[in-house]
């Protein structure tokens, strides 16, 4: 089945921001869209989001540029391909820009029309996004890594910490993690209140973080999950995005709430001792991106017991999870799909994250779309985790509202390992 047209337009996020939607049509007049995500704590080995940087329009946001390669270049290499050959179109559009970086043509342009082809191919064959992504293999619900308080750059800096979310360990189906979340969720809004802190929500739906320490914060969320009805560390535990590459600066970490400076072997010993006293399962960049040292240091000490998630580490890029797989810096890998730029590469991240015995968390972006792709991705690869930001927000709740109607798409075939999915990658929680 060929492509036969490519358009784009100019949309926007979750914050109000400027982004690319791609719609690739087909012979037949099938349609598929491709809604592209934007971060705001970026990673360095990113691929690159085109923006205009034309101060007049957009603050300098808008993505025409990237709008116009889509219609341009892309339209000319994409039209009259197979809409199945996925893998063809997307080493195409990579020889196409020809940079590492995706920076000629922006990896927004070219993350929207992988997107939207991946959606057609799965639209002409009438069946679900998760079926055709997954040939048919993808059955295992995710469990979900929900945000209760959101920080750092993603809060204007409120408090320094990104992400202080939880996720349910002894649930037996999504939905109930789905309950527990819930639970807990408007608990912490009941703490929040009661200590009058209670102050809207971050980018991503979670508390707006008025603590005036970050382990204050910790509290909070003990008190949130104990006021909910559950004892934190056995049905719920606690999981963290220090986003440490946000608070890297000339060679030391810096908590900016608490004015104390770090050397790399001080922030580790920091992230270690939290491990200990707090009941968490998961962290996520407790080091930089390049701090290559560090990471070996906290994988050392409790990657046995802990989840340790690369994100700008990693960057959803296979030259980077060679590198920490074989220098054994994190065992598990955070996936998103612009941090790389198409489906095809994003698809063998989770593969070769999988095939090392590591564990692909499937994310989204501080800035979202109404788009829940992401749901459909996570279940196609049996990633076996999703994090999405909060349990608020409808660009939040359309991707953990997405998993329920493939759950139910998939009926008796559903699986669900939900905390299980740790022992596999040989992580004991205590
Ligand atoms: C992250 C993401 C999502 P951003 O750091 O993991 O929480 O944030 O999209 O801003 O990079
Ligand atoms: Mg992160």
């Amino acid at each position: 089945m060929k492509i036969t047209s490519l358009d784009a337009l100019q949309i926007f996020d979750s914050r109000g921001n400027p982004t690319v939607e791609v719609i690739a049509t087909l012979e037949d007049g099938t349609t598929g869209h491709g809604l592209v995500p934007s971060g705001a704590s970026t990673g360095h080995h990113e691929a690159l989001e085109l923006r205009d940087c034309d101060k007049s329009r957009f603050r300098g946001k808008s993505v025409f540029k990237a709008v116009s390669h889509v219609k341009g270049e892309i339209a000319s290499t994409t039209l009259g391909r197979d809409v199945f050959d996925q893998a063809g179109l997307d080493a195409a559009l990579i020889a196409l820009d020809g940079t590492l970086g995706k920076s000629r043509l922006g990896a927004n342009a070219i993350l929207g029309t992988s997107m939207a082809v991946a959606q057609a191919a799965a639209n002409a064959k009438r069946i679900p996004l998760f079926e055709s992504l997954g040939a048919g293999q993808g059955t295992l619900l995710p469990l979900p890594e929900i945000q209760i308080f959101g920080g750092g750059k993603h809060a204007q800096g409120r408090i320094d910490i990104q992400d202080f979310m939880i996720m349910a360990l002894t649930a037996q189906s999504y939905e109930e993690t789905l309950e527990v979340t819930a639970n807990v969720f408007h608990a912490a809004a009941d703490v929040m209140r009661e200590r009058g802190l209670l102050a809207g929500v971050a980018d991503e739906g979670g508390y707006w973080p008025m603590f005036d320490r970050n382990e204050d914060v910790f509290d909070a969320l003990m008190a949130s999950i104990e006021r909910a009805g559950y004892t934190p560390g056995h049905e719920v535990g606690i999981s963290l995005d220090i986003a440490a590459t946000d608070l890297f600066h000339d060679g030391y970490y810096t908590l900016g709430l608490e004015q104390r400076r770090f050397t790399t072997e001080q922030f580790a010993a920091l992230m270690i001792e939290w491990v200990e006293k707090y009941p968490i399962v998961s962290i996520e960049d407790p080091m930089a991106e390049d701090d290559w040292a560090g990471w070996q240091i906290v994988r050392e000490a409790i990657g046995q017991r802990c989840q340790l998630i690369g994100d700008d580490l990693f960057t959803t890029n296979l030259e980077r999870i060679e590198r920490g797989i074989a220098a054994s810096a994190a065992n598990a890998v955070l996936i998103k799909l612009n941090q790389i730029g198409t489906v095809t590469e994003t698809i063998a991240a989770i593969h070769r994250t999988q095939a090392a015995g590591w564990l692909p968390v499937v994310s989204a972006r501080s800035g979202e779309t109404e788009d829940a792709f992401i749901s459909h991705l996570a279940v196609a690869t049996n990633a076996g985790q999703l994090k999405v930001g909060s349990f608020s927000r409808s660009e939040r709740m359309a991707k953990w509202n997405e998993v329920l109607r493939i759950q139910r798409l998939l009926g008796s075939r559903a699986r669900f390992i939900g905390a299980g999915i740790f022992a596999s990658a040989g992580i004991q929680l205590p």
